[in-house]
């Protein structure tokens, strides 16, 4: 496209002029029908390209093929061009076959067109033009109308123009009609419709004022529509029908009615909420209470399309309304949310207006039944966006609705958050990926133009605050909220593209905030002007009930009736909610696991070691290539790897990759679906991992071994994601909020990028539990280790997790047989640094085996996934064996503890280098080694008790990571509390520092050094 129009732009007309303006251009002066300026708030929105698909296209083609070669076009177009250029006449070509829908043969225009010429004769300059012009014209509109469109309910976008579609009479402004000049005497004129307009009906042909006028009505009356830029023509043409087509924006008296009655449920419950608690903050609704009728209305549709379960993300604008008028939550639990009970349940709960629901019920409408779920979330807005789609695409898959015709999502934003927040644009990316994708979702803003105290001026760069949805080609349809049955419409057109063409679409709800921020705040000290006219603006539901009682479609009796109802629900609902002495958090849970927990003893933990035969099984398929396809070529490096994996599989042994792989499969073979999904996990970052195999010869050609174990295994999802890392942990935090019974699996390409997914850490993973009741046994895994690569990638920031552990570091709990799993219960998740591929093997495994799901944090290795000692036997993964919390020296040290004259702690990678230099120097009598594999929460016991067992070693502490880094700050209390402070640890390692690692190879070595030296210092 863009080569056509670099082309295109270099071609020129017969003056030089370009050859756009040559063959559009109205040979006389401007008429000027009316002048519309461009909104005030908004910068200009990008124009639509020229070329972009249209029937002018066709005569552009013709003119650049006539150009290479005259010989190559229809006689009829050579003579047109030749004649053009030289001022003559033109050649009607002979039309070639029936004409197609919406079409005419330009022949039969003819006599009312050029005044009588019969076909085949001579058609004039002007006529071709100003039916290429009109063409043109039309075009303009699809694309250019919603510039000119009455969007705003308090026309605030509009303070610059001058004239308004009521007294354009019709005629086209400036915006749309450009260089395409029309006057007067041709708006009676009838003009043939092109194939990609639907405005005509019926009819092939209308005179210039119907057209124009029925654009009008389409395209700037109160929804503009931008949808020109997508590529696909039947995508175009879908929505110009849904549009253009006339009479079918008309709805039925009943329509009307469920309308009136939806709005006064949104309205009154805003209302109820104000009287009854009117200095508390609820976010309300106010100035854009059409919102709870469109989302019905979406639902409502989808749920004919056979939709069966949505799932919500929304900010906190009008949350409560929609928890109580769109799932239908009951009004008592929202109402004692104002009462300021105590929980009954642990937890430290949350703000009413982040908490979730979900709900499953009888859609009246439609008569089927439709589960609702809206995801608790945090202040932090736009942040719910991927959870929503992580969870939707988890309800998917396990339901093996591969095209999301049962589930989908919705998601609503404010227009700032929409505009400025970058997970937007990261969770929009996900929305065509094979494995992330959710098959499309209804996106609605409630722009109200305002976020907090800043208008759109300040608050983005962009024409619209929906522009981002651009990039993945969605249709964007901005809508005045005021016009409760043009929401509708959009909304049912929305449904319909969502169930149609499973991808992704904005509805844009142009409306306003009546109150402040929150319903204590002041507008008028910054927006003063903006809250004049808002003053001035009457309620959409008051307008709209006039409105049908000036049709006739109700009676005031009716309005007044619909409402008094309602208000009687709330106030029966309201001593309901007086009666209730407590809350409880578990009405709010987004994502309930019905039967998970039942019957379990809620701290025993299942096995994980397995049987050998388990281990050979998985180790030799993981080893091979794809049974019987002798022609699929591995890449010799690969086949060096599976070699080398079955001689170890032989020998009974395991290096990093084959533990993680032992780990899953076995989780596999038991029926627990596991998904590792992150960037380049496939291959994994170290080139270790291999789980997706590559023909060297055929393109898309892959096996993964790990989906091919058992028949009867459960699926294996590995994928690579895009380069997101707040996006993609954020989604496959949703994902596993579904299934507790599946083991997802977030892996980082390197550690220290987990840090642009902080939010996700710190809103949702390390604190989820405790504000919303859910849990999640969501893994990440983060490559960590100072191994001389410089200050990036050598950090995941350990003691970032570890300062938000909730364990107490100056509680040492009741020793006893439940001690570890009591802890692993209470805490709000596990943060590890395995040292053995068996301890990695079992500590995922216990994450399923677990009868409660915590998120684990893993430190995971760089160097040790090659460390030839960085391995484990066959033995101890086996039945009988499990992770081990510290691992302890088994060597001579142990033999004779009271000769042991220090005691060394450490975790993770450190430990290989702290050996190796004590063996060096022949020291392993003197220095015993304990790995702390699980930091947190902390193992006091088994610390207590090694500690014990060498009464007269000194103690320390030894990490690779600068001294305010890593673990130490968080073992340096827990030692002394598991120690009762009758023992000193000290701290041998590097200095504090403000980056994570040095950037010299050198002076790394020299850290190194002097660090292991202290450690063997006697
Ligand atoms: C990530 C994030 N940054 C800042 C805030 C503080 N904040 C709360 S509401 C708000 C304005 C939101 O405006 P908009 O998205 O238009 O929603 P509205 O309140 O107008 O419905 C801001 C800045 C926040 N909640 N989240
Ligand atoms: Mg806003």
């Amino acid at each position: 496209m863009h080569r056509a129009r670099t082309i295109f732009k270099t071609l020129t007309g017969p003056q030089g002029q370009k050859l756009g303006a040559w063959l559009l251009a109205r040979k006389n002066g401007p008429s000027v029908l009316c002048v519309a300026p461009l909104r005030e708030y908004t910068t200009p929105a990008a124009s639509e390209p020229f070329l972009n698909g249209s029937s002018t296209s066709y005569v552009e083609d013709m003119y650049n093929a006539w150009l290479a070669d005259p010989s190559s076009v229809h006689a009829s177009w050579d003579s047109y061009f030749r004649n053009s250029q030289g001022g003559g006449g033109y050649q009607a070509p002979p039309s070639l076959g029936l004409p197609g829908r919406n079409e005419v043969a330009i022949s039969s225009l003819l006599p009312s067109l050029s005044g009588g010429v019969s076909l085949g004769a001579p058609v004039s300059d002007k006529v071709i033009d100003d039916h290429l012009a009109v063409q043109a014209i039309i075009r303009s509109y699809q694309s250019r109308g919603h510039l000119v469109a009455l969007l705003d309910p308090i026309g605030i976008m509009y303070t610059d123009r001058k004239t308004t579609i009521s007294d354009r009479f019709g005629g086209p402004p400036d915006e749309i009609i450009r260089q395409h000049k029309l006057e007067e005497t041709d708006m009676d004129r009838t003009f043939k419709l092109p194939s990609t307009t639907f405005i005509g009906g019926k009819d092939k042909a209308l005179p210039l004022r119907e057209i124009l006028r029925r654009l009008e009505l389409t395209y700037c009356r109160h929804i503009g529509v931008e949808f020109m830029f997508i590529n696909s023509l039947e995508q175009c043409n879908w929505i110009r029908q849904r549009l253009e087509t006339p009479g079918i924006m008309n709805p039925t008296n009943e329509q009307k009615r469920l309308i009136l009655a939806r709005l006064t449920r949104a309205a009154g419950f805003e209302s109820f909420l104000a009287r009854k608690w009117s200095s508390e903050k609820r976010f309300g609704l106010e100035g854009c209470e059409i919102l709870i009728p469109a989302m019905k209305q979406v639902i409502d549709r989808s749920t004919e399309f056979g939709v069966e379960s949505i799932v919500m993300g929304m900010p906190h604008r009008g949350r409560l309304n929609v928890l109580a008028n769109v799932c239908r939550k009951p009004l008592s639990q929202i109402f004692t949310q104002f009462a300021g009970l105590e929980a009954a349940d642990d937890g430290s709960g949350d703000v009413k207006y982040h908490l979730g629901t979900y709900i499953e019920r009888l859609n009246r409408v439609t008569n089927k039944n439709i589960r609702l779920a809206v995801v608790a979330n945090p202040s932090h807005l736009e942040a719910a966006d991927p959870i929503v789609q992580g969870k939707t695409r988890a309800e998917q898959f396990y339901r093996g609705d591969g095209e999301g015709k049962k589930v989908m999502s919705i998601l609503l934003h404010g227009d700032a958050a929409f505009a400025g927040q970058g997970i937007v644009y990261e969770t929009m990316h996900l929305s065509d990926l094979p494995d992330y994708t959710t098959h499309g979702t209804v996106h609605i803003v409630v722009n109200n133009q305002i976020g907090f105290t800043t208008d759109p001026r300040h608050s983005r760069s962009s024409p619209y605050c929906t522009d981002v949805a651009r990039v993945v080609n969605a249709p964007i349809f901005h809508v005045n909220s005021d016009d409760p049955e043009s929401v509708m419409h959009v909304c049912n057109i929305a449904a319909e593209w969502r169930a149609t063409f499973h991808k992704d679409v904005v509805i844009d709800l142009v409306c306003y905030r009546r109150n402040g921020h929150n319903e204590i705040d002041e507008p008028m000290f910054t927006q003063p002007l903006m809250y004049r006219k808002i003053k001035k603006t009457k309620p959409a539901l008051e307008k709209y009930s006039e409105q049908l009682i000036a049709e006739g479609a109700v009676t005031p009796e009716e309005v007044k009736d619909v409402k008094d109802k309602y208000e009687k629900i709330c106030e029966e609902a309201l001593e309901k909610a007086r009666e209730e002495t407590h809350i409880k958090y578990k009405d709010w849970l987004d994502s309930p696991w019905s039967g998970f927990f039942e019957g379990k003893d809620p701290l025993k933990a299942s096995p994980t070691g397995v049987i050998e035969d388990t281990l050979v099984h998985i180790g030799k398929r993981f080893s091979s290539p794809p049974p019987n396809a002798a022609e699929f070529v591995i890449h010799k490096g690969v086949e060096r790897i599976l070699k080398a994996r079955m001689e170890m599989v032989e020998n009974r042994m395991t290096d990093w990759a084959l533990g993680e792989a032992m780990a899953f499969g076995s989780l596999l073979k038991e029926g627990i679906h596991v998904r590792l999904s992150g960037q380049d996990v496939e291959r994994g970052t170290f080139s270790h991992r291999h789980h997706v195999l590559h023909h060297q010869n055929v393109d898309k050609a892959t096996y993964r071994p790990l989906c091919n174990l058992y028949p009867d295994q459960a699926p294996y999802t590995v994928c690579n994601s895009s380069l997101s890392e707040f996006g993609v942990l954020g989604f496959e935090l949703g994902f596993s909020m579904t299934n507790p019974n599946a083991l997802v699996i977030w892996e980082a390409q390197f550690g220290d990028f987990n840090n642009t997914a902080q939010c996700i850490i710190d809103q949702f993973i390390s604190s989820g539990q405790a504000k919303w009741v859910r849990q999640s046994g969501l893994v990440m895994l983060l490559p960590h280790a100072l191994e001389g690569m410089g200050p990036e990638h050598s950090s995941a920031r350990l003691e970032r997790f570890l300062q938000m552990s909730s364990d107490d570091p100056d509680y040492f709990p009741p020793e006893s047989d439940e001690f570890a799993v009591r802890q692993l219960h209470d805490i709000n998740w596990i943060v590890a640094n395995c040292t053995t591929p068996a301890n990695l093997f079992h500590i995922l495994r216990r994450q399923i085996a677990l009868p409660f799901r915590k998120p684990l944090i893993i430190m995971t290795p760089k160097s040790l996934l090659r460390h030839p000692e960085a391995r484990s036997s066959f033995d101890d993964m086996k039945e009988g064996t499990e992770f081990k919390r510290v691992i302890v020296d088994a060597g001579e040290s142990a033999a004779n503890p009271d000769g042991v004259k220090k005691l060394l702690f450490c975790s993770g990678k450190v430990y290989y280098d702290l050996k190796k230099a004590r063996d060096e120097r022949g020291l392993s009598k003197d220095i015993s080694i304990a790995r702390v594999e699980q930091i947190s929460p902390f193992p006091y016991d088994l610390v207590k008790a090694e500690c014990a067992k060498y009464p007269n070693a000194k103690i320390f502490w030894a990490q690779e990571e600068h001294k305010n880094q890593g673990a130490w700050t968080y073992v340096q209390p827990r030692f002394y509390t598991a120690l009762t402070g009758s023992r000193d640890v000290n701290y041998i390692g590097r200095p504090t520092a403000a980056s994570p690692a040095t950037g010299s190879k050198a002076q790394h070595l020299k850290e190194v050094a002097s660090l292991l030296d202290d450690a063997t210092h006697l």
